[in-house]
């Protein structure tokens, strides 16, 4: 079979399997000159070339991501919960967990901390959180302090309009920053439920300002190596209008807080069609890019696995990061996070699906030739700069991942050494009778 007929094929009709069969591949090309649309079959299995390779083994040695706890305790929807028998319900067991996708993956050395969820004494909580770090082989990573869940946040906390709850969602965020400060955390982060559900029940205007006031003052308690991302959410659980609705009014607000605030973008809190990776762009060019609390979505925040509706979008995502380092020199200095709530999904394998797919969609977007993208762009080759993407995406990184997890002593399927290991029979078994007894009903 001629090479350009090899390309030509390549390049016009579908190609869904790769095997090595030159018979069927002669057959199959003289369907095509009958101008057919047939399935090709490609003659040989290519392998990767050494510098792709390279490229996909430097990236993943940067790459790490962060679990947040709560994604292994039981969560539900606002109609119920579903219990899972190897759910994790106290601190410890969330750490052991966040160890095991650690010991499998290599790549996620922190645990995302929520204060009123993880540290139920507060600041003293630290000491026993140490020793679960220390016995389960993961570090305690952001701190995110809880302003939505006492009964005192009914009508918001930095926005609430009496005073004395201000200052104790304020006191509620000192403590946080000690917490993370004892814990040698670096992020604080910090998500409000604040806002309203009806039009004219708000000062929208007042609350803002109460916001700038309280960001200000805890940005003051930070540490020199300390942040605070904040987050933004322009719905639920207030349906009418939320005080940090998009990334706008959380840069005006980091802005105003100082110098070691950022923004953080939960990739599930826009509103549907909205473009994230320019945003990401935008942040960047800014300097004001903190960090990202991962998980997919079909229509609201719905805290799906990551990649597992569009993964397009985050290599897009990721791309524009890499394409800000490359162009400007500079390292992007962002927190990898993951929120998810899973609850039909194993929550261990959950996250394990996770990191397995953010490590290959940001293998993928390290594939993107720079040089050639900013060429291409600046001759306006609109198909060449697109599918420059398109190829990247396209191409199967999971042999160079495989090899890499090789080369570190990690197994090569974290997934399938998950199945295999005992683990989750053992936490099953331990942990079921408790589940058994938490309440899954509101009523
Ligand atoms: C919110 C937001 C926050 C997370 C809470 C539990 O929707 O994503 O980051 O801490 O959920
Ligand atoms: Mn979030
Ligand atoms: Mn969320």
């Amino acid at each position: 079979m001629s090479r350009s007929l090899t390309r030509l094929a390549l390049q016009s009709v579908v190609l869904t399997v790769l095997q090595c069969e030159t018979t069927s591949s002669r057959k199959e090309n003289r369907d095509l000159v009958r101008g057919r649309i047939v399935t090709f079959v490609a003659e040989e299995r290519f392998p990767m070339d050494a510098g792709k390779s390279k490229k996909i083994f430097d990236a993943l040695e940067t790459f790490r991501i962060e679990l947040p706890s709560w994604g292994f305790a039981n969560t539900g929807t606002r109609f119920g919960k579903f219990i899972q028998a190897a759910a994790a319900t106290t601190t410890e067991e969330k750490f052991s967990d966040a160890g095991q996708v650690h010991l499998l993956t290599g790549v996620c050395p922190t645990v995302a901390l929520h204060v009123l969820w993880d540290c139920p004494d507060g600041v003293h909580s630290t000491d026993d959180i140490r020793k679960f770090a220390e016995r389960h082989g993961v570090l305690p990573g952001s701190i995110n302090p809880n302003l939505f869940q006492d009964q005192e946040y009914k009508y918001g906390s930095f926005g609430n309009p009496d005073p004395a709850i201000r200052q104790s969602a304020l006191q509620h965020t000192k403590d946080g920053i000690e917490i993370a400060r004892r814990l040698r955390s670096r992020d604080i982060s910090m998500w409000f439920a604040d806002g309203s559900n009806y039009p004219g029940t708000a000062n929208i205007r007042q609350r803002k300002q109460w916001f700038k006031e309280c960001l200000k003052e805890s940005h003051h308690q930070l540490s020199p190596e300390q942040r605070l991302l904040v987050e933004y959410k322009p719905f639920e659980p207030a349906f009418y209008h939320t005080d940090i609705a998009d990334w706008g009014m959380a840069l005006l607000l980091a802005r105003a807080a100082g110098p070691q605030a950022k923004v953080l973008v939960d990739t599930g809190h826009h509103y549907a069609a909205q473009n994230i990776e320019q945003i990401v762009a935008w942040l960047l060019s800014e300097d004001m890019l903190g960090g990202f609390h991962f998980n997919d979505r079909r229509y609201a925040d719905d805290d799906l696995t990551m990649g597992s509706i569009d993964p397009y979008q985050v290599l897009r995502i990721f791309h524009e990061i890499r394409y800000f380092e490359w162009e400007t020199g500079q390292h992007a200095d962002i927190a990898y996070m993951v929120d998810q709530s899973h609850n039909l999904k194993g929550k261990i394998e959950a996250m394990i699906q996770t990191v397995t797919m953010a490590q290959e969609l940001f293998s993928k977007a390290a594939l993107v030739d720079e040089p050639e993208l900013a060429t291409a762009q600046q001759k306006c080759d609109l198909v060449r700069a697109e599918s420059l993407l398109q190829d990247a995406f396209a191409t199967d990184v999971r042999p160079a991942i495989q090899e890499w997890r090789v080369s570190k002593g990690l197994p090569s399927n974290p997934m399938e050494a998950f199945r295999q290991n005992g683990y989750l029979e053992r936490i099953t078994k331990e942990r079921a009778a408790r589940n058994s007894r938490n309440v899954s009903s509101y009523a």
